[in-house]
C-alpha cells in the first residue's frame, strides 16, 4: 500500500496575490474571504484538502503589511510564524506583478531552513503575464495557475502532496477548517462590508458575532456587531436611513446561507470601539491573532 502523507503548507505572498482565492478554489468552497482590496486576510486560517493518499493542510496568511499598529504587527508575526512552522511553503506571485526583493529574501530564508518551496504565478486567466521579469529557473519549481478557471491546480497539488512528510491524516476527513463556524460567519460579514463600503473604512472595521442561535434549524438566528473606530465611520456604515447596513446585511446573509446550507436571520449593529485594532486582547477575542 502506498504511504500516506500529511502536513502544513503555508500560502505566502504579497497582499492581493490571490492566496485566499487559491485556497477557496482548491477546497471548492468559500472558506477565506476575498475582495479586490489588498490586505483583506487578517488571520491565519487552515483549509483541509483530502486526496486519496494525502491530506494537505493549507494555511492562508495575510499578505505582508507595513505599519506600526498592533494589528499590522500581529499580521506580520503570523506570516513569519507560518513560514517557520510549515512543512512546505507555497509562494504565490501575481503574474502581472514583478518579482521583488521581498520574494528573493523569503526564498533564501526558506532555503536556509530546508523547507521545500514551490512558487506559482497566479491569475493566469487574465493573460497579462510578465513572467520574463521573474528570476531565472532554479529558485523553485514554478507553476502557473488560475483560481478562477482551475487551470494548473491539479499538477500543483500533486507536486505539493509528494513533498509532504509521511504521516496519517491529522484531521478527520470531514473537517474543512480549524476555525469555528462563528468566525467564518463573522468573516463573511466583513467581506460584505468591504465590498459595499468605499474609502478606507474597511481597514478600521471588525466584526464580532455576538449571538448564534441554532435552536430552530430551519432558521438560524445570528446577531453581529460591526465595530468601527470613529462616530463618522458609524454614520457611513449605517448610511442614509439605514440603506448601507441593509445592503451589507443582505449580501452577507446570502453568503452565510450558502455556508450553512439553510435559511438565516441576520441582524447587524454598528458600534464605535475606538481602539479595537490596538488592543491585543480584543484582537484575540475577534480571532485575528
Ligand atoms: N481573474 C482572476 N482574478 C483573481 C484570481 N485569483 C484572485 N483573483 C482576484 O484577485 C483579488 C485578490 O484576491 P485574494 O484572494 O483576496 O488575494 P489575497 O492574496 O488573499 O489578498 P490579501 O488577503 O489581501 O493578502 C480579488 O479581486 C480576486 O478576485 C484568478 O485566478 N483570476
Ligand atoms: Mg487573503
Amino acid at each position: 500500500m502506498a504511504e500516506h502523507r500529511s502536513g502544513v503548507v503555508a500560502i505566502l505572498g504579497r497582499p492581493n496575490a490571490g492566496k485566499s482565492s487559491f485556497l477557496n478554489a482548491v477546497l471548492g468552497q468559500k472558506l477565506a474571504i476575498v475582495t479586490p482590496k489588498p490586505q483583506t486576510t487578517r488571520s491565519r486560517i487552515l483549509g483541509i484538502h483530502n486526496l486519496a493518499d494525502a491530506q494537505i493542510l493549507f494555511l492562508d496568511t495575510p499578505g505582508l503589511h507595513a505599519g506600526e499598529k498592533a494589528l499590522n504587527q500581529a499580521l506580520n508575526e503570523q506570516v513569519q510564524e507560518a513560514a517557520r512552522d510549515c512543512d512546505v511553503a507555497l509562494l504565490l506571485v501575481d503574474l502581472s506583478d514583478s518579482w521583488g526583493e521581498d520574494h528573493t529574501a523569503l526564498c533564501a530564508e526558506l532555503a536556509a531552513r530546508g523547507t521545500p518551496l514551490f512558487t506559482a504565478g497566479t491569475k493566469r486567466d487574465l493573460n497579462r503575464s510578465r513572467e520574463a521579469a521573474w528570476p531565472a529557473a532554479g529558485v523553485a519549481p514554478t507553476f502557473r495557475i488560475s483560481a478562477k478557471t482551475g487551470e494548473g491546480l491539479p499538477d500543483l497539488l500533486r507536486a505539493i502532496a509528494a513533498a509532504l512528510p509521511e504521516s496519517p491524516p491529522l484531521y478527520p476527513d470531514s473537517d474543512l477548517s480549524d476555525r469555528p463556524l462563528r468566525f467564518l460567519v463573522a468573516e463573511l460579514v466583513r467581506e460584505a462590508a468591504y465590498e459595499e463600503l468605499q474609502q478606507e473604512i474597511p481597514y478600521s472595521l471588525a466584526v464580532e458575532v455576538v449571538e448564534f442561535d441554532e435552536t430552530r434549524p430551519e432558521l438560524v438566528r445570528i446577531r453581529a456587531d460591526l465595530l468601527v473606530e470613529r462616530a463618522s465611520q458609524k454614520q457611513i456604515a449605517i448610511g442614509q436611513g439605514g440603506a448601507m447596513i441593509k445592503r451589507i446585511g443582505t449580501r452577507a446573509r446570502l453568503e452565510i446561507e450558502r455556508l450553512l446550507e439553510g435559511r438565516v436571520h441576520l441582524a447587524l449593529w454598528v458600534k464605535v470601539e475606538p481602539r479595537w485594532s490596538k488592543r491585543p486582547n480584543r484582537l484575540r477575542a475577534l480571532g485575528y491573532v
